[in-house]
């Protein structure tokens, strides 16, 4: 191969503050492809035009290019020899030019052999791509970054037979039949884009269509394009669509602008979907669902994704990033919007519960360890080490701060002012929150910190109650944790949404300095330390904070139990409801580890034991809620409230809270389970849905006793269920129970039920590798050379290997290493095969510093043995602010 794809240097960050504009517009640009497995030929032409921006005098033209063999290169049409340009380090340097020219480039490239999934590449034996955020790079020579943007005619041709589908951005304009069993196919795109919305696929697919008739009258077809197998799955994916886009007209006034918009689903892809323009490409995982083959939480992931890559069509596709340090602003901003649509589209209490806990668990520890950066980072190695937790889900949390602040009818004011004044520019986070800062007439300024300072916010909140006075203080102080490259932080603008719940078990109306404030109130906490002080109260209030979750802060709270049970029933927040019960959950779960550690006899708090036997025997109201309410915290997140984790501790305690729980309130969780088991057929509808979830969960809780009753319930759920949601339900308690012989049975029929489905054997790996046994990292290392594993497909790996590492804690810390070893060797593995996936696969090793002594030294170990690869940017980023 060439230069372009070698560099032999030391990967080197790039900084926001260097930034410059385009040196070169790109005005058309016109690509063909001759597609072949191997040896597929792409000749653009692009017109490229002086950028006016800059006033430098004779700047060079630097396209990027990576694995690309080029073949030839013509100026207006005169061509060139290498005596002409520079070819070096992946960018291709012309100087001297005239300010205005042609640029046509012929290359080749080899999508089979890519294992990246980045350009161009082969999945299931068809073509599809992936460019965001520098794919396109891989396909040809261009200035890749999202702040040119162009108007892209597409030319395809391949052989019929094999790829009878040929499809691209915007609107198909020609198509024909060529020699030697050829075909071609043309399409245009009437909307200026950046190259990494660029999308082609061509392959043996079929289509399911539909048409939506947008507010202004138009008629859009739908199209979802599948392989022959998975027709009957598409039905799902294409009602969440319409859904979406009948939502964002009604909510953010949005409407559709092509006259068609294309869904692609293929199973080998690095992230969920990619919201290319008129021609989304789908991991199969989060398009396809149908009841007998997937769960309510995939029919759930399928709305929100497909919803989440339909709205970016204009936040994220008509008004764009100006570079990649801004891409929070297309994905906090988007991820909001798909928040708010499944909250309207479902339970939106469970909702949010469901969000918080992600972010609490996962959010909170990226931020606390060696990778954790703003929502607008300052610098980057390689940018797909940035499609985190903290771009897309703190972002819109910051996002949905600001919405709260504004309120909803000053926030929707600012995005219609946003996306006119922006529309089709690629601008910054700062030209937003200038849209909402005009709107509201609010001084943002220091709001601004959400988006430079990394680390997640601390709250203590302490109250004081003067009877004499009848007044009650509540006093705040906040405190921003040091993070990699900021020690020192400032005090951010946080809202704080509260109430203050009487004796009798609703809110009291508060008065705060001759202030009527009502019975809730979003109060504004500015400064290191604030106090609050409330007047006329005849008792003793409980205070109720960050209702909603406000603000994605850790609020602290010396709640007593005693108030936390009251809480828990009064509170007139659904979420706080909630949060009372895990908080409540949380202090038993602390005592059980500080005994298990003192080497102590265990012995469950009765507070917790009293309040899941109320929630037990209260009238079920809101089954959905109830469920939720009944799953303790996560062994995650009760790892994150402590400094130094003590990964056997914590497992030890949450297994007898489990156990005690379980045997003690068995006969309940029975009744639960019976009441909400129907012999009805399965039904999509809310109230099914949380059904088969509260079902569930009592099932786990009652095989969690290892009775005999239990497991044959379970055995005959397996049996019986007509769904997948209750058929791997009763799977997961089988294979999860002590004794391994439970589930063989099972599990041996499931595999031999659905070995022709690949999703489905997604489930049949995971619930494997998330068995809680001390055997399970071997039968991991067997299940590897399974026929349907491969470490090429990123959803096997997730399914087999992050389930394992992520949510095996206790079991992938092994103390003898085994768990660092096997992942620091799968790590380097695909740092060859797929560095992006490589990259995040490594990150629970990255998080040594608050184990124990004994595992620090042995991640680190497996740490540093990964370093002494040569290692892609990826995985070079990640390890080196890991072992910094
Ligand atoms: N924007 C894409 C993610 C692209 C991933 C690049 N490594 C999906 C999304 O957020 O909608
Ligand atoms: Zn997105």
């Amino acid at each position: 191969m060439n230069p372009a794809q070698t560099t032999s240097a030391a990967p080197q960050p790039i900084f926001l503050k260097d930034y410059l504009p385009p040196a070169f517009l790109v005005e058309q640009v016109y690509l063909n492809f001759l597609l072949h497995p191997t040896q597929t030929r792409v000749t653009s032409r692009l017109d490229f035009k002086r950028n006016p921006a800059r006033k430098e005098v004779d700047l060079p033209l630097v396209l990027e290019g990576q694995e690309l063999k080029l073949i030839s290169i013509k100026l207006n049409d005169k061509s060139l020899t290498p005596q002409d340009y520079q070819l070096a380090d992946q960018q291709l340097t012309l100087t001297s030019l005239p300010d205005t020219f042609t640029l046509e480039v012929d290359v080749e490239i080899d999508p089979l052999n890519n294992t990246a999934l980045e350009g161009l590449y082969q999945s299931s034996g068809n073509f599809c791509t992936q460019c965001e955020a520098e794919g396109f790079r891989r396909i040809t020579f261009y200035p890749d970054r999202p702040d040119v943007l162009a108007r892209f005619t597409t030319r395809i041709e391949a052989d019929k037979n094999l790829y009878p589908v040929l499809l691209s951005n915007g609107n198909l304009v020609e198509q024909g039949d060529l020699e030697k069993g050829k075909h071609f196919a043309l399409w245009q795109d009437p909307f200026p884009k950046p190259a990494y919305l660029f999308a082609l696929v061509a392959g043996n697919l079929h289509p399911i269509k539909d048409t939506f008739t947008s507010c202004s009258g138009r008629e859009v077809a739908l199209e979802l394009w599948v392989e022959k197998q998975n027709l009957h799955k598409g039905e799902h994916a294409l009602r969440s669509l319409k859904a979406a886009m009948l939502w964002d007209e009604q909510t953010y006034g949005r409407e559709y602008d092509l006259a068609i918009y294309m869904i692609v689903a293929v199973d080998d892809f690095n992230m969920g979907a990619m919201e290319n323009k008129g021609l989304n490409v789908f991991n199969s995982a989060c398009v396809l669902a149908d009841p007998k083959s997937e769960t309510d939480a995939a029919f759930n992931r399928v709305e929100s994704v497909v919803a989440h890559e339909y709205f970016h069509n204009w936040s994220g596709n008509r008004v764009t990033c100006r570079d990649w340090f801004q891409l929070s602003l297309k994905e906090g901003f988007t991820v909001l919007r798909d928040q708010q649509f499944s909250a309207d589209m479902n339970s939106s209490a469970v909702e949010r519960i469901q969000q918080v806990s992600r972010l609490r668990t996962a959010q909170f520890a990226e931020d606390a360890g060696p990778t954790a950066h703003p929502v607008r980072p300052e610098s980057y190695i390689e940018i797909n080490n940035f499609y985190t937790l903290t771009i897309y889900e703190k972002g819109a949390e910051v996002v949905r701060m600001l919405s709260e602040l504004l309120g909803k009818a000053t926030f929707r004011k600012g995005s219609d002012l946003y996306f006119e004044r922006f529309d089709g520019q690629a601008v910054t986070v700062d030209d937003f929150v200038a849209c909402m800062a005009e709107v509201s007439g609010l001084d943002l300024s220091q709001f601004m910190l959400w988006y430079s300072q990394a680390g997640t916010p601390e709250v203590t909140a302490s109250g004081e109650y003067h009877a004499a006075e009848k007044t009650y203080t509540l006093t705040l102080k906040q405190q921003i944790p040091a993070t990699p490259d900021q020690p020192l932080k400032q005090p951010m603008l946080i809202p704080i949404k509260m109430g203050l719940v009487g004796p009798a078990g609703v809110d009291i109306p508060m008065e705060v300095n001759g202030e009527f404030w009502g019975a809730e109130r979003v109060i504004q906490l500015k400064e290191a330390e604030q106090s609050f002080t409330f007047y006329n109260l005849e008792a003793e209030p409980v205070p109720s904070l960050l209702r909603g979750f406000s603000a994605p802060i850790k609020l602290n709270f010396a709640y007593t139990r005693e108030q936390l049970a009251f809480l828990m029933t009064c509170d007139s927040d659904g979420f706080n409801r909630w949060d009372a019960g895990q908080r409540l959950a949380l202090l038993a779960l602390q005592g059980l580890v500080s005994q298990q550690q003192a080497g102590e006899k265990l012995s469950l708090d009765s507070s917790l034991i009293q309040a899941y036997s109320k929630l037990l025997k209260a009238p079920v109201t809101d089954p959905a809620i109830l469920a939720e309410m009944l799953l303790l915290p996560s062994e995650a997140y009760i790892a994150e409230q402590y400094a130094e984790v003590d990964i056997d501790a914590i497992h030890q305690a949450r297994e007898f809270a489990r156990k005690s729980l379980a045997k003690e309130l068995y006969t309940d969780f029975l009744r639960l389970y019976q009441a909400h088991t129907t012999t009805q057929k399965w039904s999509p509808d809310a109230e099914a849905i949380a059904a088969r979830r509260l079902k569930n969960v009592c099932l786990s809780w009652l095989t969690t006793t290892e009775k005999t009753e239990a497991l044959q319930l379970a055995q005959a759920q397996f049996k019986q269920a007509d769904n997948m949601t209750d058929q791997l339900a009763a799977l997961t308690c089988l294979v999860h129970a002590q004794d391994a012989s439970v589930g063989k049975e099972a599990l041996e029929a499931f595999a031999k039920q659905w070995s022709h489905d690949a999703l489905v054997m997604d489930s049949w790996f995971s619930v494997q590798a998330s068995r809680p046994h001390p055997d399970v990292l071997a039968s991991v290392q067997t299940l590897e050379n399974h026929s349907a594993f491969s470490m090429k497909n990123p959803n096997k790996v997730r399914a087999l290997i992050s389930v394992f590492v992520n949510q095996n804690r206790v079991n992938f810390h092994r103390k003898d290493a085994a768990g660092y070893q096997f992942l620091a060797n799968k790590v380097i593995e695909l740092n060859q095969l797929n560095p992006q996936i490589a990259a995040r696969l490594v990150i629970p090793l990255t998080r040594y510093k608050r184990m124990d002594k004994v595992r620090q030294g042995l991640m680190k170990k497996a740490l540093e043995r990964i370093q002494q690869q040569p290692l892609s940017a990826d995985l070079f980023e990640i390890i080196n602010k890991a072992l910094e």
